[in-house]
C-alpha cells in the first residue's frame, strides 16, 4: 500500500516512522510519502489561505495549492482522505475497506478548512471519503490523519505480529456483532489484595474463551449499546 500525506505541517507526521507503521515502512509493506502543501504554491509568501466568501471568522485553504499538489498523486484507483469534523464517522468498518486499497491519500486541512471547490472537484477523478475520527473539534487533519493511518495499517496482512491479531480487536467483527475487548491481566496473580479471575488461571481453555467473550459483551452492552443493537 503507498501513502501519501500532504500537510503545511509536515513534521507533525514524523510519528508515522516509530513503531507499527515504522516498522511496516521498513518491512516495505507500505510507503508513505509526506508532501508540504506550501511547496505547491507559487507566490514568495507561499500563501495557502485566504479570507471566506461570504464573511466569518478565520481564513480558509485555497483551492489551486491543492489542486496543484493532487494533481501529481490521484489516480482513478486512489482514495482521496479529508478529515473533518463534518465527515462521516471513521470506523474499524471503515478502516478494514481502505486497507484493502492499492493507495490511499490524505489531504490534512488547518484553519476553517479547505475550499469546497476541492472535494468537488476530486469527486470527478477519484473517490473521496470526508472522514471524522470523532465529535470533537481539532485543530487541523493531521493527528487524524495519524489516528486513521494506524488503524489502517495493522490491518495490512504481516504488519501485526505473529502474536498479535486483528481479529481479536475491540471492534472487529464477531458472530455477537463488533464487541469492545474485556478486561486484560498478567502477572503477578495478586496486586494490591487484587486477585485475577481464578478462571484465567485454570488452563481450562474452553472456559476462559466463555468468560472473555462473556465480559466482552457486558462491556458492550454497558458502554456502547449501539454496537450490539440492543
Ligand atoms: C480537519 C481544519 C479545524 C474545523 C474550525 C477548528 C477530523 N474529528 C475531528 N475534529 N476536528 C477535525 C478536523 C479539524 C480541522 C481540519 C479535521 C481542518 N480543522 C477547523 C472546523 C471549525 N476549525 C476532525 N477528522
Amino acid at each position: 500500500m503507498k501513502i501519501d500525506v500532504v500537510s503545511i505541517f509536515p513534521q507533525y507526521l514524523a510519528p508515522l516512522q516509530l513503531s507499527l507503521v515504522g516498522k511496516a515502512i521498513e518491512s516495505n509493506l507500505i510507503s508513505v510519502n509526506v508532501h508540504d502543501l506550501r511547496d505547491a504554491t507559487s507566490d514568495p509568501h507561499r500563501t495557502v489561505d485566504d479570507t471566506p466568501y461570504g464573511g466569518g471568522p478565520g481564513m480558509v485553504m485555497l483551492a489551486e495549492p491543492w489542486g496543484k499538489v493532487l494533481d501529481e498523486l490521484v489516480t482513478a484507483e486512489s482514495v482521496l482522505v479529508i478529515p473533518t469534523p463534518s465527515g462521516i464517522p471513521f470506523t474499524q468498518e471503515i478502516a478494514e475497506s481502505l486497507a484493502q486499497r492499492p493507495l490511499l491519500i490524505f489531504g490534512c486541512g488547518r484553519y476553517e478548512g479547505i475550499d469546497a471547490r476541492v472535494v468537488e472537484h476530486y469527486e470527478t477523478k477519484t473517490t473521496v471519503l470526508e472522514l471524522s475520527i470523532g465529535d470533537y473539534v481539532l485543530a487541523g487533519g493531521e493527528v487524524a490523519a495519524l489516528v486513521m493511518i494506524e488503524a489502517i495499517a495493522r490491518l495490512i496482512p504481516g504488519v501485526l505480529g505473529n502474536s498479535q491479531s486483528a481479529a481479536d480487536d475491540s471492534f472487529a467483527p464477531s458472530a455477537y456483532g463488533r464487541l469492545l475487548e474485556g478486561p486484560v491481566f498478567t502477572k503477578p496473580s495478586q496486586w494490591r489484595g487484587i486477585e485475577v479471575p481464578s478462571v484465567l488461571l485454570s488452563g481450562n481453555h474452553a472456559e476462559i474463551a466463555a468468560w472473555r467473550l462473556a465480559q466482552a459483551r457486558q462491556r458492550t452492552a454497558e458502554r456502547r449499546p449501539d454496537l450490539t443493537g440492543e
